[in-house]
């Protein structure tokens, strides 16, 4: 039985990249791809993931919009890692798909109302504003809702403060809201992403493929490799988004540690800062997990091995 999930990104080049191994799973049944206000606006990252849609043939599944700015911060975009565009480089081809009409929150929702309880996991990959809203309009959700397995965090790292990460800190609230709720939540954070390295074999593995959806990935790990050198001194970009989807193909990908934890919303240097505890072992009610060390090779092979399976659409 493949795993039921619903994507809410921003993409973004790794959540361009998260959808299509997605798309190229059959571990993976997509029921809903949901946008979210992140690395560019709402309109620019929607629209990017109907032209990721195109690019991998992708139809058949529901695309919606949803939040347009965080529940209470100004907007933060990332135009230094992702472009102009929020996915520079490649050609982006013109959408087919039209969006759904509903809300991202009311699609997220009615998902997974829609399906038995304990079978969707969902797998945020930017901001969590979205998910946080759908747990407060319809917080049945909650105990019905398989997993939550989200990119975003780190137990010891940040990217864009000294102990924040993007995704967590452009809407701490919300994720203070998503990491306090009962569901099982799996933070993919920077400890884990930080190791999935394009690194210039793996892109030429990617190119070898030589079909137009893998030439457009490498097309975008170029852009993305270029920008993380400027902004952040990588000499192979990290590969984030797609961590949170392997994690659900196959588990054994990663391995990950139980730990309370929680999202700091007043410090002064650490706002968004998610805080692991490892003081002591995990107590029996604990529903947290972080991940914590990559299987490079096999997370590799999994995109490789989507993105053949894609073909030419
Ligand atoms: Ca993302």
């Amino acid at each position: 039985m493949p795993s039921k999930i619903i994507l809410d990104c921003d993409p973004g080049h790794d959540d361009a990249i998260a959808l299509l191994l997605a798309h190229g799973s059959p571990e993976i049944e997509l029921l809903a791809v949901t946008t979210v206000v992140g690395n560019q606006t709402l309109e620019k990252v929607t629209r990017n993931a109907l032209s990721v849609a195109k690019v991998a043939g992708l139809t058949g599944v529901p695309f919606a919009a949803g939040c347009a700015r965080p529940l209470v911060r100004p907007i933060e975009v990332a135009p230094d890692i992702h472009g102009d565009s929020g996915l520079d480089g490649p050609v982006l081809p013109e959408p087919e798909l039209a969006l759904d009409e509903r809300h991202a929150v009311d699609l997220i929702i009615e998902t997974v109302m829609a399906h038995e309880p304990g079978t969707v996991t969902l797998v945020p990959t930017g901001g969590l504003t979205n998910i946080a809203l759908a747990a407060r309009k319809e917080p049945r959700i909650v105990s019905r809702v398989k997993e939550v397995v989200l990119m975003g965090g780190g137990y010891h790292e940040g990217n864009w403060s000294a102990t924040s990460e993007f995704n967590i800190i452009i809407d701490p609230e919300a994720a203070h809201i998503v990491f306090n709720e009962s569901w099982p939540l799996t933070m993919v954070g920077l400890d884990l992403t930080h190791q999935a390295l394009a690194t210039p074999d793996v892109v030429e593995r990617i190119r070898a493929i030589g079909t137009a959806p893998s030439r457009f990935v490498v097309e975008l790990l170029e852009f993305f490799g270029q920008s993380y050198e400027e902004a952040q001194g990588f000499t192979s970009p990290p590969v984030h988004d797609p961590c949170a989807v392997a994690r659900v193909i196959d588990p054994s990908v990663m391995t990950v540690r139980r730990a309370p934890l929680d999202v700091e919303l007043s410090g002064t240097l650490t706002l968004g800062m998610t805080v692991a505890d490892f003081r002591r072992p995990a107590p029996e009610d604990c529903t947290t997990s972080v991940a914590v060390e990559l299987d490079h090779e096999r997370f590799w092979s999994l995109i490789v091995d989507a993105l053949e399976r894609i073909g030419e659409p």
